[in-house]
This record gives C-alpha cells, sequence and structure tokens, in this order.
C-alpha cells in the first residue's frame, strides 16, 4: 500500500521537504551510546557457577526452534573479550554503553541464597574498564535471560517473581549501585508477555494466549514497582542514580484523518505498548480503559466465568504510578492503520486492527523491519503526548542486515532516525539520549546469527570472533565527534583508531 507523503506530513505535522543539510546540532549534553544484552553477547553460558537461563535452556533443548539452529553458548564471547568490547567504544567515542546483567550469572539459583562471587567480578571488571574511559554504564536488569530455575517455580506466572526479581535487584543495586548511575528493571515487557508466554516466538515459548500474557504482564509491572521502590527509598538517597523502565514502541500511523482511523491506533497503542505503560507513567494509574472493556467482552463471548484481565487494585495502581524516573524506548518501526473491525472469531482486539507496512519503504533482513518515514518522530511523540514532560531516552534503534561492512542501509537508517531525534528536540521533547542497537553482531534471538544488527561485524565461525568495524561505524563515531549528521560524510578509509580524549 501506497501512502501519500502530503498525508504523512500532514499528520505527523513536520516539514518533510526534500533532505537538506542542516546546521542543527545535538545538544552538549547529549548522550550517545550504544545497547547490547547479556545472553546476545557474553556466551561462557556455564562459566563458574553460572546456571542455565531460559534461552541456554530453549537452544540446548529445541534447537530446531532456532533458525540457524545456533546457541549463545559462545556468542561474542564478551565474557573474555570485554575489553576489545570497551576498546569498540572509545572507537566510536560513545558517551554511554547500556547492557544487561544476567540473572542467572549473579544468583545461580535464581532466588538470593547464593551471590556468584565470579559474576559480581565479571560485572565489576565491564564497568571499571568503561569508567576508565569515562564511558558511563547504564544497565538493564532484565533482558529476557530468567534463570531456568525460576521458570520451572512458573516464571512470571508465579506472582512470588516480584519478590524474587527485587531480590535480585537489591543485589544489583548494592554491588554496583556505587558506579553505575542509571538502572532500568525491564527490557520490552510486551515481547517478554505476549512473545514468550502468550505466543512462541521467545523464551520460554509457553503459547498461554492471553491468559498467560496477561498475568505475566501484571507480576512483572509489580516486580517492577517493587524493585523501583527499593531503588527509591534505599539506593537513589545514598547513590544519587535514576532507575526506569524501557518498552518498545512502534509508530502507529493512521491511514486517513478519519475519527475511526485514529480510534483504532489508540486502541493499537493500548494493545502494543501502553497497557505496560499506563500503570506507571499514566496520572490514574491502572491499565487502559478500553483495553480493560475489550478484554472483558471477548472473555465473556468465550465462555469465561471472569475477565482474563482485571484492573490492579487501588493500592496497587497507587503503587506502580510513578515508578520511572524516565522512559526508555525501544524503536525500530511502525505501521499504518488502516480501521479496525471486531470480528466474533477472533480472542483479542489487537489482531482486528488493520495494519500494513509500505512495500516501498527500506526492507531490512528482519521480517519485520521496514524503514518507515520519520517513525521514531512520530514515536517519541506518541509519547510526549500521552505523559507529558517524561525524561526519554531511546534505549534501543537499529537495521539488520547480512554479513558485510558496506552497509549503506543501516547508514540511512541511523541518519534518519538522528534526524527524528532532532526534530523532536526541536519541539521541546525531553530526549536525553539515544543508544543504537548494537555494538556489534550478535545472537538475534530465534533468528540466531542469521539478522546482523551491529556497528562492528563478527565471524562467527572465526574462533577469534574478530570485530571488524562497518562503514556505519565511522558515520555514528563522526556524527558523536560533530554532533550534527553530515549527508556528505564518507569514511576515507575503514581504518578506526581511538580518537585523543577517549
Ligand atoms: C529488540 O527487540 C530487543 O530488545 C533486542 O534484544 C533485539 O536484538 C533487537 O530488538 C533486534 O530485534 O512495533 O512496528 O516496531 C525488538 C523487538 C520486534 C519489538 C518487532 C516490536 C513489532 C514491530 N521488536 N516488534 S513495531
Amino acid at each position: 500500500m501506497k501512502i501519500p507523503v502530503l498525508l504523512l506530513c500532514s499528520v505527523v505535522a513536520v516539514t518533510c521537504a526534500v533532505k537538506v543539510k542542516r546546521s542543527r546540532r545535538f545538544p552538549k549534553h547529549f548522550i550517545f551510546g550504544t545497547s547490547t544484552a547479556a545472553h546476545q553477547i557474553e556466551g561462557a553460558w556455564d562459566a563458574d557457577d553460572k546456571s542455565e537461563s531460559i534461552w541456554d535452556f530453549l537452544a540446548h533443548n529445541n534447537p530446531g526452534a532456532i533458525s540457524d539452529q545456533s546457541n549463545g553458548d559462545i556468542a561474542c564471547d564478551s565474557y573474555h573479550k570485554y575489553k576489545r568490547d570497551v576498546e569498540m567504544m572509545r572507537e566510536l567515542g560513545i558517551d554511554s554503553y547500556r547492557f544487561s546483567v544476567a540473572w542467572s550469572r549473579i544468583l545461580p539459583n535464581g532466588l538470593a541464597d547464593r551471590v556468584s562471587e565470579a559474576g559480581i567480578a565479571y560485572y565489576n571488571n565491564v564497568i571499571d574498564e568503561v569508567l576508565k574511559y569515562n564511558i558511563q554504564p547504564m544497565i538493564t536488569l532484565y533482558h529476557w535471560d530468567l534463570p531456568q530455575k525460576l521458570q520451572d517455580m512458573g516464571g512470571f506466572l508465579n506472582p512470588l517473581i516480584v519478590d524474587w526479581f527485587a531480590d535480585y535487584a537489591r543485589v544489583v543495586f548494592d554491588n554496583f549501585g556505587d558506579r553505575v548511575k542509571t538502572f532500568i528493571t525491564f527490557n520490552e515487557a510486551a515481547q517478554v508477555c505476549h512473545d514468550g508466554y502468550g505466543s512462541v516466538t521467545k523464551a520460554p515459548m509457553l503459547n498461554i494466549t492471553d491468559v498467560g500474557e496477561f498475568i505475566c504482564a501484571k507480576n512483572l509491572i509489580l516486580a517492577h514497582a517493587k524493585a523501583y521502590h527499593l531503588y527509591n527509598d534505599e539506593f537513589k538517597p545514598v547513590q544519587g542514580g535514576s532507575c526506569g523502565f524501557a518498552i518498545a514502541v512502534g509508530a502507529a500511523q493512521p491511514v486517513t484523518d478519519s475519527k475511526e482511523v485514529h480510534h483504532a491506533v489508540e486502541l493499537f497503542n493500548q494493545f502494543q505498548w501502553a497497557m505496560y505503560t499506563d500503570p506507571i507513567f499514566s496520572k490514574d494509574g491502572g491499565f487502559p480503559k478500553e483495553l480493560l472493556e475489550l478484554v472483558a467482552q471477548k472473555s465473556a463471548a468465550q465462555g469465561y466465568p471472569r475477565t482474563k484481565l482485571s484492573d490492579f487494585t487501588e493500592e496497587e495502581k497507587a503503587y506502580i504510578r510513578g515508578t520511572s524516573d524516565f522512559f526508555g524506548v525501544n524503536h525500530y518501526t511502525g505501521v499504518i492503520v488502516t480501521g479496525w473491525k471486531p470480528a466474533a472469531t477472533s480472542s483479542m482486539a489487537y489482531v482486528e486492527i488493520g495494519r500494513t507496512q509500505d512495500k516501498d519503504w527500506p526492507q531490512a533482513v528482519s521480517y519485520w523491519l521496514r524503514q518507515m518515514p520519520k517513525s521514531l518522530y512520530i514515536a517519541l511523540n506518541v509519547i510526549q503526548k500521552r505523559y507529558g514532560d517524561v525524561p526519554i531516552y531511546v534505549t534501543e534503534n537499529g537495521w539488520s542486515t547480512r554479513e558485510g561492512i558496506e552497509d549503506d542501509e543501516r547508514v540511512d537508517y541511523y541518519r534518519d532516525a538522528l534526524e527524528d531525534v532532532l526534530d523532536a528536540l526541536d519541539e521541546g521533547i525531553d530526549v536525553r539520549g539515544y543508544y543504537a542497537w548494537s555494538l556489534m553482531d550478535n545472537f538475534e534471538w530465534l533468528a540466531g546469527y542469521t539478522e546482523r544488527f551491529g556497528f562492528y561485524e563478527i565471524n562467527f565461525d572465526d574462533p577469534e570472533l574478530t570485530r571488524i568495524p562497518r562503514k556505519s561505524a565511522f558515520i555514528y563515531k563522526q556524527i558523536i565527534k560533530t554532533r550534527e549528521i553530515d549527508y556528505d560524510y564518507q569514511p576515507e578509509s575503514y581504518v578506526m583508531s581511538i580518537d585523543a580524549g577517549h
């Protein structure tokens, strides 16, 4: 489907003039970074006393589920090669590095009866190494790798996960919070609950449609809130950092300006991400009202004695509301929403919402990823409209290719996305930083090593796992250095070095 440019322009209200070189600059204190996640880069899956995570377990027991039958056993071997990783960060000149901590490396039993010395030592080494070069660490506590032992006890379906997570969070804050000033509790709650519990696209692949997803959602949000309160009450007064939540927000653009289509967009947003963020960021707290009603209607029509998703109690709402110091947004792409056609046969309103991507938008290797014009700008706007002036970090944004260091599509994607950030800044949206996904190629979940997101390429057949900078690495470096996007800039050679002061 072809979307008229004019419509896009009028709806997002920006100048859609052909790209002109602008002299706009990123503010001096704007943070540029890169993101990774433990299971995707560390390898060393059983080093020292580390136990299996749900992703280790999935790959070991059901290798056919992963498109190239690979696993994260070695991945980028960052467990041993973190010094090279930090050297790459210095080459790029980034201000901050977002990475995640593997729960099963810190607490091999999942529960907090025993803390792994080796696990703590590893993350201490990473933190100290980045800080040595003035790169600020940002830690994600949970990026999808639950200890399998906790999954055996129900994982996010067991309400005790709230305490288990808070106990784990205490160990993380306690050990690293003296040096780490930004924490993210959960990465992409919707992907944890929808993909992992409500379908088969992420571990633990439970496929308990709706019911599993909703139980997970409530427990996860409560776990987040408990960890936030713990940080806020006990650690922040001494350590002085901040703690937040990171969620995937895709742009949803109405196909026409009609009321019906705008309503469909709102519903789409509610089901895709706002059901996880309204309880935290909205004024009244709790789940979106309309979503609750629609789920209740469907539940009744399907013969359930009660709704599949009840709202939080008033006490819980108050406990959850306001528990994030910033909005972490992972953003990749978006859709054009065409309308909403309720159907008696579907279990969820979400699947009744018509959506499409324009065939003219460049397509990445990941099937779901296209370069939608202005998508990051649209997403940032929607967040600000919904929740007001909350500080925002773009905690992930990136593009997948196959192997090869000439990654012009990635260059285009990043330039456009950063242009969107400048547009958002111009309008007073409080974007504090931008973390590109990813520093290097890594284990892309069910897609294994077939989709490459890195500034640095890795040949996973090479035992040395040598990291080689792509063209995009040089472009990102130049943007960070000059704080502006120069569309004419081309690297003279592909030889990397570390600039003075890094
Ligand atoms: C992230 O997931 C993960 O955090 C990261 O680990 C992963 O490697 C990376 O991205 C690349 O996949 O709403 O229109 O944007 C992103 C998963 C898949 C979430 C697509 C949103 C719907 C499309 N995203 N999904 S859209």
